[in-house]
């Protein structure tokens, strides 16, 4: 039986998460209707939303501390709020503003907060590597972290990921490799890509315990994860955990989905873990007067992060040329052509 605390702190980090990711959507399309213009409005560039996948994080990150570190794809916001990522500089961030966690040079694919050991990449499985590195420092150092990667099931062929998981299993580190199965990698169905039906098999070939949560139930996915953080806390090494969420949007802000079977959305957008949620607590005799509450005091943190976030000055231009390796001043930036090489003029095409 998960406590009912659990519930509610669940059910807080995934109405925080859609609430918040419904308000981004309006602030998105501003200045980008009615011809598509990415690049328009407040929020500029691509935006991914994760509607349907809240209980994988919401059951997963229950169990982590501010000191273990979680990885996460292009489809960040649910999991960033379950970690405890800061919402103002957060969406400071994704609104391209100074004050956000990168500066407002990441955007919302590439969100930072060293204070709760959270990052994301637009890079499939990208997140891996660096997860099993955390893991392996928490080893070293006799630490009792631990370290999540979470992807897509798009990216399970990946070498990042098969590498990560052999490289983990072999040093039994720990380290949980979280697969949130939406059926879908942009237009690619999941069965064009792999036989397996269930991802988590992968892991017998690395001597690795699979598990998989066949629905989006945040409770099931609590006891899941439980096991497997403990085990990784324990020092028992690695485990991949595979939770079948479902893609409620498009793949992107935009996207018109003309690729998908009008009867596989409609599907999705039927099965809601959230409201599945407030049935389990509601059962659990809490009212629906402090639901409706944990669901305000959420949207009005939503609301207070956006106005604060949206308040925040615009970068100097000139900051671009901060924070990375080469810059203008080195001499290296230059539009010639630059094909010398031990004294030789390459012709190109050789390579
Ligand atoms: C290495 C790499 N290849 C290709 C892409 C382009 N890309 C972006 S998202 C995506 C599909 C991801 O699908 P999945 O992992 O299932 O995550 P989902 O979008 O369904 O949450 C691809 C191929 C990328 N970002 N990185
Ligand atoms: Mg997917």
């Amino acid at each position: 039986m998960v406590a009912v605390s659990k519930l509610q702190t669940m059910y807080t980090d995934m109405v925080t998460a859609r609430y918040y990711e419904e308000r981004l959507q309006e602030e998105y399309l501003e200045g980008k209707q009615p011809a598509f213009d990415i690049s328009a409005g407040p929020i500029p560039g691509e935006l991914h939303l994760a509607a349907g996948h809240e209980a994988s994080a919401a059951g997963v990150c229950q169990h982590l501390r501010d000191d273990d570190t979680v990885t996460a794809p292009h489809r960040p916001h649910h999991i960033a709020i379950a970690k405890g990522v800061d919402m103002n500089r957060m969406t400071a961030e994704i609104f391209g503003r100074e004050t956000g966690l990168s500066k407002g040079k990441g955007g919302h694919m590439h969100l930072f907060d060293p204070e709760v050991n959270f990052a994301c990449s637009g890079i499939i499985a990208q997140g891996c590597p660096p997860a099993v590195g955390a893991g392996l420092a928490a080893k070293k150092r006799n630490e009792d972290s631990v370290a999540v990667a979470f992807l897509g099931e798009g990216a399970v062929s990946q070498g990042g990921f098969l590498e990560s998981l052999n490289f983990a299993a072999v040093q039994d580190l720990p380290v949980v490799f979280v697969i949130e199965d939406n059926d879908w990698a942009i237009s690619m169905p999941k069965n064009r890509v792999t036989d397996l039906e269930d991802a988590s098999q992968r892991a017998g070939g690395f001597d690795m315990p699979g598990m998989r949560v066949d629905s989006d139930d945040a409770t099931a996915v609590y006891d899941a994860a439980k096991e497997a953080v403990g085990r990784a806390r324990d020092g028992n090494g690695p485990t991949l955990l595979e939770v079948q969420v479902h893609r409620r949007m498009g793949h992107f802000m935009g996207d018109p989905e003309s690729y998908r079977p009008e009867d596989d959305s409609a599907a999705a957008k039927q099965r809601d873990s959230i409201e599945r949620l407030a049935s389990e607590l509601r059962a659990a005799g809490v009212e629906d007067e402090a639901l409706e509450e944990l669901r305000e005091n959420a949207h009005d943190r939503v609301d207070d992060a956006i106005g604060w976030a949206k308040e925040q000055p615009e970068p100097d231009p000139e900051d671009a040329y901060g924070d990375v390796f080469v810059g203008p001043e080195s001499g290296v930036t230059t539009t010639e052509p630059t094909h010398e090489l031990a004294g030789e003029t390459r012709t190109g095409g050789e390579d």
